[in-house]
């Protein structure tokens, strides 16, 4: 039997059947990925083929096929292994806010930079809209018009309120998408307001730290009527960046990356040569300030 997989526990990982039948399965004797330490030898999105056992109906994954793409980071304490996120996406969202717990710029880039080193489309949900006030509407918009200038779709939701959620739901269609983001973003929050009868649990945001409480604890692909697949997963604190060199950063940056061939120099880093056009760009706004700052920041991070 052939499948995706929708849920994976550590030690039971759920199938899905093209018919739409799950199967508990376990992995087969030891896979490794080539060149990849990963504490996942099998991501969310793998398609994978199954030997049923007819005693008990459980089933053994014995071939985990190539993936179109995926999507990796660092887990935190273990400093080069690597956590893949999940596997042949169609697209990946992060749900961010400007409320509680609130997304820096910092990490909204260092997620930009991952997914769209690995190939994958990616745009930003700015959730909680019914907690802004005029200032944080302000900034959001400030902040939508940096990252729809650079290649990103943004949108402002209320998963609360429901504002925006039909128009979600319809980038969703017929796709297999990622939800990330920061606990207590509201990931889950915007799943039931797409579907409402999936009645997942959503958390409270701590009084004390203003930040989520790790609802969900397992990353998991749900099938929406709509024929979209969305993968929920745990909030994360940290977006780890790995497998990047430092000449790859740029390209990362879509507002940057169209600049490159002007640069003087071919090996420019975009810091102090003289004919950078990266440089330029921030005088004439083609580069934002804070998307620089988080370029120099990205590139401090590496060894
Ligand atoms: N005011 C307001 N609260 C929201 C909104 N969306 C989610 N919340 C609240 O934010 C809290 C966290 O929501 P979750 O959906 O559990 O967040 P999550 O991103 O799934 O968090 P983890 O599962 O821990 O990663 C809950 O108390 C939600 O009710 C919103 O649009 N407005
Ligand atoms: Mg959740
Ligand atoms: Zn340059």
């Amino acid at each position: 039997m052939k499948g995706v997989v929708t849920k994976s526990t550590g030690s039971w990982i759920t199938v899905r059947a093209e018919d739409g039948t799950r199967t508990e399965c376990r992995l087969k004797g030891q896979f490794r990925i080539r060149g990849l330490r990963s504490t996942n030898p099998v991501a969310i999105g793998d398609r994978v083929e199954v030997e049923l056992q007819p005693k008990d109906g459980t089933g053994l994954i014995k071939k985990i096929f190539e993936r179109d793409n995926y999507i990796v980071r660092k887990s935190i304490n273990l400093s080069r292994v690597t956590q893949i996120l999940a596997a042949n996406l169609d697209h990946a969202f992060l749900i961010a806010t400007l409320a509680r717990p609130r997304t820096s710029t910092g990490f909204i880039d260092r997620f930009l930079v991952t997914a769209t080193g690995y190939y994958i489309p990616a745009s930003l949900i700015f959730n909680k809209i019914d907690l802004y006030d005029e200032t944080l509407t302000a900034y959001e918009q400030e902040l939508k018009e940096i990252y729809e200038a650079a290649g990103y779709p943004c949108h402002s939701v209320s998963a609360l309120r429901g504002d925006g959620v039909d128009r979600i739901s319809d980038l969703l269609k017929g796709k297999t998408s990622l939800f990330s983001g920061h606990s207590g973003a509201g990931k889950t929050a915007l799943i039931n307001a797409i579907q409402p009868d999936f009645n997942l649990r959503v958390g409270k945001i701590s009084e004390v730290h203003l930040k989520g409480r790790h609802t969900t604890t397992f990353a998991e692909m749900f099938e929406l009527t709509n024929g979209g697949f969305i993968i929920d997963t745990p909030g994360i604190k940290e977006f780890g960046l790995i497998d990047f060199e430092q000449h790859e950063i740029p390209r990362c940056f879509p507002e940057m990356d169209r600049l490159l061939p002007f640069c003087k120099y071919k090996n420019c880093t975009h810091i102090h040569e003289p004919g950078c056009a990266v440089k330029d760009g921030l005088l004439t706004g083609k580069v934002s300030r804070m998307r620089y700052n988080s370029y120099l920041s990205i590139l401090n991070d590496k060894p």
